[in-house]
């Protein structure tokens, strides 16, 4: 651990900074790498078109049948959900036997039901549901694999017979070596990706109607990328989320040894990040938030380096590079998940404050080149009123075109990839429509949900997300992921905010640190309430502890901004700081299994569980 308080390293990364870095990015690839999921997976199906299309097994033997397992493919049909029904011959008729329903896809399916048989009767039937709406509704599936079980064993040999099919069965049983002993999130999708890893490949195979399309596209078009490399299978469409994950560190401490100019500070802020539950939970799974927290920190990346230094010294038009960018970031950002755009007010925020601060500072210079005669006094009113027009007012036109124009076509670009081409609207008209339909999805979501919870609730992990449970483990073992905070970071991160708010206001932080620390001690402040706040008032009304996500960089922030001032005032020690850094590892380490789904005995999983209301 480099150990040199208080030692300023300066704003821009030297190469010890690239060394350690890259090796804590390269650490944490191999760690978020290992068990992402599977690199195979069913990609042959039978497609029914009809009810009650059917086909006979026959092993040509007597066999005890235990475990059936059925994977699910996308099909040419919106609910492309259906069951099996499975019927099993008595010695002179088929009698009922079993059922499994495929509700969701790209994930294996199953029933334990026992039977002795010799054949068994193959039916396709509308979907069993208890949902009343839903209730024979669907039955235009795609089977991919079925597999019969006896023991631990797969039953290899059997014929397929009295087809009364138009469509080829035996893509049934094409890939039976891909057939697992039991269904994980290794080899299928869990929780939400059954919406966004579906969603990409309809994108990519240009579908007319997608299935999710309650967030803009472009967090499955990058999502797609993967597929599109890795085919579609869980390591395929997990990948790309998983590389933002990891492409959050450097991101972090570029980000981070931009704000303190110390490389500790930034090595600390990274620390945490690569170490935080939810970072590494949310970004191995094939949802979009992944691409949402990235490029949320890449838009204030660029901010910082607007509001942390004086255009008046760079140059009118270099100083409106970092704008630009951090404008772009934003489009990206809310082309993947509107939340990103509630970064937009801590933006403005920054930036009129940056303005008001640059002001004074000009002042001050011009003040002291009258006073040592560079400029004549004369020389003063229009040196302001150039400096108004220029850096006041220019600056604020040209951010309407960063802030509002090119995040708007950045937003309406990313729709190309799904346009439909089969109707007369306009893209822009599609756009619209769109925006309209998510704005009154998202108003009308209020369905109950049990791992649901409250923005107030959040910073203290009162309730995490289950996100999945193993299923047919042997006794005694229990494999779960959950996605909440690492107790180091978030608490310690939020009881930071208190402090550095409180410092900040009575002005003891800028009375100890000088004026310009305590600007930037604003920095993560306004970020983080700018991506938190607008929680309290949105009007969607269902929520879960990911939508905080994106608020935990500028938690970290201000976490490393609380101890730098507690060290720089002799109330801490750097030991302190690195006893904090190794708790946030070990910690890590002890929930490491119900952030990876890794199997261990079920008592330790019920061990981890400190709060009345953690629940895997
Ligand atoms: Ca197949």
């Amino acid at each position: 651990m480099p150990n040199h308080a208080g030692c300023e390293t300066g704003k821009r990364m030297n190469k010890r900074d690239w060394a350690l870095v890259a090796a804590m990015t390269l650490i944490y690839l191999i760690m978020a790498l290992i068990n992402l999921g599977s690199f195979e997976a069913p990609q042959t199906g039978w497609e029914p078109e009809h009810l009650y299309e059917s086909f006979v097994v026959d092993f040509g033997r007597e066999v005890e049948i235990d475990k059936i397992m059925l994977f699910g493919g996308l099909g040419h049909a919106w609910g492309c959900f259906g069951s099996l029904q499975i019927k099993a011959w008595d010695g002179t008729d088929f009698v009922p036997y079993t059922f499994v329903d495929m509700k969701s896809i790209f994930r294996w399916h199953y029933s334990t039901d026992k039977v002795k048989t010799s054949k068994l009767l193959i039916i396709n039937e509308y979907l069993r549901s208890d949902d009343e709406d839903d209730r024979n509704r669907y039955f235009r599936a795609e089977y991919r694999e079925l597999a019969f079980f006896s023991g631990s064993e797969l039953i290899k040999d059997f014929t397929i017979t009295d087809v009364n099919s138009e469509k080829d069965v035996s893509l049934l049983f094409d890939e039976q070596e891909l057939v697992p002993d039991r269904p994980s999130y290794l080899n299928g999708t869990y929780f939400d990706e059954i919406y966004f890893p579906r969603t990409a490949l309809e994108q990519i195979e240009q579908r007319s109607i997608l299935y999710e399309n309650t967030h803009p596209p472009l967090g499955k078009t990058l999502l797609s990328v993967g597929i599109r490399i890795f085919g579609m299978n869980p390591f395929g469409w997990r990948i790309m989320g998983t590389l933002f994950g990891v492409f959050m560190l450097p991101l972090m401490y570029i980000w981070s040894k931009r704000l303190f100019k110390d490389s500790f500070w930034a090595f600390f802020c990274t620390w945490l990040l690569m170490f935080d539950f939810m970072h590494f939970a949310q970004t191995r799974l094939a949802t979009i938030d992944s691409y949402t927290c990235f490029f949320v920190m890449a838009t204030y990346w660029c901010m910082l380096e607007y509001y942390d230094s004086r255009a008046y010294e760079k140059g009118f038009f270099r100083s409106l590079v970092p704008l630009l960018f951090s404008g772009i970031f934003l489009g990206l950002g809310g082309a993947t998940k509107w939340v990103a755009l509630y970064g937009a007010f801590g933006l403005a925020v920054l930036f009129f404050m940056s303005r008001i601060f640059e002001y004074m500072d000009y002042n001050r210079w011009l003040d002291k080149a009258v006073e040592q005669n560079q400029i004549s006094s004369n020389d003063r009113p229009k040196l302001r009123r150039s400096y108004i027009l220029k850096y006041w007012m220019g600056t604020c036109l040209f951010c309407v075109l960063f802030f509002i124009i090119i995040p708007a076509a950045v937003y309406t670009l990313s729709f190309i990839p799904i346009q439909n081409h089969n109707d007369e609207r306009h893209l822009v008209e599609e756009v619209i429509d769109s925006v309209k339909s998510m704005y009154n999805y998202h108003k009308g979501v209020v369905e109950p949900h049990p791992y649901s919870s409250h923005w107030y609730e959040w910073p203290l992990m009162l309730r995490p997300i289950y996100y999945y449970a193993g299923q047919l483990l042997p006794e005694g073992l229990g494999s779960s992921i959950a996605a909440f905070g690492n107790p180091m970071v978030w608490w310690t991160g939020f009881i930071a905010f208190w402090v550095l708010l409180g410092l900040l206001l009575w002005g003891r932080f800028g009375k100890n640190m000088g004026t310009q620390e305590s600007r930037n001690a604003w920095f993560p402040v306004l970020g983080y309430l700018s991506l938190y706040l607008p929680w309290a008032v949105a009007p969607r009304k269902l929520t879960f502890i990911y939508h905080y996500f994106s608020c935990v960089p500028f938690l970290i922030l201000m976490l490393a901004m609380v101890l730098r001032y507690l060290e720089r005032t002799n109330l801490i020690k750097r030991r302190f700081v690195s006893i904090l850094m190794i708790s946030v590892l070990v910690l890590f380490v002890l929930y490491y299994p119900v952030l990876s789904g890794l199997i261990v005995p079920r008592w330790y999983l019920n061990a981890l569980r400190i709060l009345p209301r953690w629940a895997w």
